[in-house]
């Protein structure tokens, strides 16, 4: 298994190269439902202990539908294949510059939930142009066993997200226990409580913001994903919801530019434009851009042996 691993913001990616699972030739969300359905041991073992790492997220290139990308994309994380992901995507171009298969310019990658476009400005900083984006609804409040009640908005950006502004537990790097803690409470009472995004969508990211302004100036916030593990990067669907929510609420103009810091204090540039294309949804939607860098950190091949025990990774 070939693979070229790096981490954007500080939040890990492994692109697979060559070696994995066929898949077909269908529509990416079908072949990504495959993956989820039918290769849970292989994607798991690519992204956990001991051939991956905490954080991970994997990338699976894939032949494109559209002849017009330059890669089909698949993201999946420990716990679930995921619709989109921004700090994947960052890694992505850096991974295709680094193998030669792009050079500085713009190109389309196809994702199963759409196509987005990456500009590639130097071997280590893209812009991704991300997929429509919309607030689904305000100011949701959920009961949260041993926290209260908690409000927050449910917004899509290629995964769907609840987004609250006033944390319960302070977003500080040294409170990354608590807020891990208070972002699985969270998630849990959502699912408890049956409240999902548009079409039954499943908010299976949390985001926590606040105290309200960092150093420089914009908000810092914690993103539990669906496998606990929290991005060490602002996370690009998450920023992609969050732009939406602003947009909603008229606290951002399009073509504005603001800085979302991270938990560890890494940080993306974003800004969004108000999209043209004929909704799905009955909400406004925006195309957010997400500015940020990744580092190539590692190229290997991973040796699967089938007498390893741990072959699919470490299970707790
Ligand atoms: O950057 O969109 C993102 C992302 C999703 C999960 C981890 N990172």
């Amino acid at each position: 298994m070939l693979i070229v691993d790096s981490h954007t913001e500080g939040e890990p990616t492994r692109v697979i190269l060559e070696g994995g699972p066929d898949l077909g030739s269908g529509p990416l969300s079908e072949r990504a439902a495959c993956l989820e359905r039918e290769h849970k041991d292989f994607y798991r073992s690519m992204v956990v202990e001991p051939y991956g790492q905490e954080a991970m997220v994997g990338v699976l290139l894939v032949e494109p539908v559209d002849p017009e990308c330059v890669t089909g994309v698949i993201y999946f994380d420990a716990a679930a294949v995921i619709g989109m992901c921004g700090h994947g995507t960052i890694g992505v171009a850096a991974t295709l510059a680094y193998i030669g298969k792009i050079g500085i310019g713009s190109y389309k990658i196809e994702t199963p939930v759409g196509i987005v476009e990456v500009t590639l400005s130097d071997k280590n900083t893209v812009t991704v142009k991300n997929i429509d984006s919309y607030r689904f609804q305000k100011s949701i409040t959920v009961d949260v066993e041993g926290i209260g009640k908690v409000t927050g908005d449910i917004a899509y950006g290629g995964n769907w997200f609840f987004l609250v502004d006033d944390s319960p537990t302070p977003v500080l790097p040294n409170n990354i226990r608590s807020l891990t803690e208070t972002g699985i409470a969270i998630r849990e009472a959502i699912y408890a409580q049956n409240i999902t995004g548009d079409n039954s969508g499943i908010i299976d990211h949390i985001v926590l913001y606040g105290p309200a302004l960092t150093q420089k100036g914009h908000t810092r916030n914690f993103v539990l994903c669906p496998d606990d593990a929290y991005d060490r990067s602002p996370c690009g669907t998450a920023s992609s919801a969050r732009l939406a929510c602003l947009a909603a609420d008229n606290l951002l103009s399009a073509g504005d530019e603001i800085y979302q810091e991270s938990t560890i204090g890494s940080g993306y540039t974003l800004s969004y434009q108000m999209s043209t294309n004929p909704s799905s949804s009955s909400k406004a939607s925006i195309v957010p851009s997400i500015t940020g860098q990744a580092f190539i950190t590692r190229e290997a091949t991973l040796i699967f042996n089938p007498s390893d025990p741990l072959k699919n990774g470490v299970v707790l």
